[in-house]
């Protein structure tokens, strides 16, 4: 057994009396109170769920295992010559809440390798899929193809519930090591003519991200910042309380993800990235040629919003200040980007949008999220196929969600079932007031 997965066990150990006692001895505390607009409006702060992997405050923004981004940056073991932690010094992080050595961190380097071998028959189903599907379907369908390797599902019937965590571990770890494999042949294959490039043996996740899809360096510190900037955001988000809710009914990780992918897969979610580009492209060939200024930039935005659409990367279901994991990016640009139209157009948005939508009196947070920065990084470095964005986003993204549902097991979550009440119902609770 590893060190990750023995420090797991250990954790999981000390966790287990806490929510015990919670169960136990003060079940009916009252944390909370739903109102009518919260049951219509998507449940939006409703304190419903429980995850220590992360936690989003909506003034200070994320904390992994209580650490805010420039910490987590500060504090995890980096690759030689790199600027970022490694993404699996990242992952035993998030999994343990230990910071590891250098020692442990090359141990999960040397598990991921032994587990990162992709199944060629992965290959082959996303070679027949129509050229034309978008790559966040073909991650998805090559996740689920996967699911016949669940060892969580193969050893369901002899795994006691005390044990669900193992499996699930060994399910989650394997999908983590081979998501980037994959998500650089899709890239690959719907870009670059299908000039695969393989894995290097040795290389941690980001460099051999960046190896695999042809892109040389600094991108394989892109990989890695990126990869650990969107893992997580707490378990309410769509992509993390879809894999969340469906892992609750024992779906093994292979079902779960591809649920969880399918949720990033909106436009309102994990496809902003995706949308800000376009609405960047968009609004660069109306310029035709001219300079962005504020005013032609306001304008623009005014004719986002009277069309009825969203400015995408801006507002946020929790956040009601500038994403830190868009300031986080911002630096990243100001150190290595600073004269990149692209970065300046994304600057001179970020003076005026926030200014129209409180004009337009309708958002609660005017504020940039994660996605209005993340896409002029990886089209200065030469990703410049914008469809594929979200891609990463889910690569990431496994991260954060493939660690919680592993702890969800350990910590025995049951299937999780909200109540549904009818429309009369809420007009009877309207009319007592
Ligand atoms: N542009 C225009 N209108 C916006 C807006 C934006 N960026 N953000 C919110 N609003 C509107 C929202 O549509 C709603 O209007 P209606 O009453 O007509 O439905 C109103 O403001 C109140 O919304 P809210 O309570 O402030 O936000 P929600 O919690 O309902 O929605 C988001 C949160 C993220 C879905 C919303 O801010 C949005 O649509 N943003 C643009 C898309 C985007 O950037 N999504 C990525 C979010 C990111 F964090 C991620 O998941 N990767």
């Amino acid at each position: 057994m590893t060190r990750l997965k023995s420090l797991l066990l250990e954790k999981i150990q000390e966790h287990r009396p806490r929510i015990q006692k919670l169960t136990k001895e003060f079940a009916d505390v009252v944390i909370d109170q739903v109102t009518i607009s919260q049951t219509i409006g998507g449940a939006r702060d409703i304190h419903s769920l429980v995850t220590d992997i992360s936690y989003l405050d909506p003034q200070e923004g994320i904390r992994f295992r209580g650490k805010n981004i420039p910490e987590t940056f500060a504090a995890l073991p980096k690759a030689a010559g790199g600027e970022y932690p490694t993404v699996e010094a990242f992952w035993f992080f998030l999994l343990t809440g230990d910071i590891p050595t250098q020692a442990e961190t090359d141990e999960v380097l040397a598990d991921f390798q032994s587990r990162a071998k992709v199944p060629p028959y992965v290959f082959e189903v996303l070679r027949a899929m129509p050229k034309d599907s978008h790559p966040m379907a073909m991650l998805s369908t090559a996740v689920l193809a996967m699911q016949k390797d669940s060892i969580f599902a193969s050893k369901y019937h002899e795994t006691k519930k005390n044990d669900y965590w193992d499996t699930m571990y060994e399910d989650a770890s394997n999908l983590v090591a081979r998501l980037p494999e994959i998500a650089a042949f899709i890239y690959r294959l719907k870009y670059k003519n299908g000039d695969i490039i393989a894995p290097k043996p040795g290389l941690d996740m980001g460099a051999n991200f960046a190896h695999m899809m042809g892109i040389a360096k600094p991108y394989d510190d892109v990989a890695r910042m990126y990869f650990i900037l969107h893992s997580d955001h707490e378990s309410g988000n769509v992509s993390a309380h879809a894999t969340h809710l469906v892992a609750s009914a024992l779906s093994d990780a292979f079902y779960s993800f591809s649920a969880g992918l399918n949720g990033l897969a909106g436009p309102l979610h994990g496809l902003a990235n995706q949308e800000v580009l376009d609405w960047i492209m968009g609004f660069q060939k109306k310029l035709n040629g001219a300079e962005p200024t504020e005013e032609n930039v306001k304008q623009a935005l005014w004719d986002t919003l009277n069309s009825g659409h969203v400015i995408p990367g801006y507002g946020h279901a929790v956040l009601r200040r500038t994403d830190p994991r868009y300031t986080a990016q911002m630096e990243f640009c100001l150190k290595h980007l600073p004269n990149d139209p692209l970065f300046k157009l994304v600057n001179t948005i970020y003076k005026v949008a926030p200014g129209v939508l409180t004009e337009q009196g309708k958002t609660k947070n005017p504020w940039p999220n994660v996605d209005a920065q993340s896409g002029v990084i990886q089209w200065y470095y030469g990703l410049k196929e914008y469809d594929f964005y979200t891609v990463l986003f889910g690569v990431g993204r496994a991260l954060g969600v493939l660690a919680n549902i592993t702890w969800d097991r350990a910590l025995g979550y049951p299937l999780e079932r909200p109540k549904s009440v009818t429309t009369a119902m809420l007009e009877e609770w309207a009319a007592k007031g």
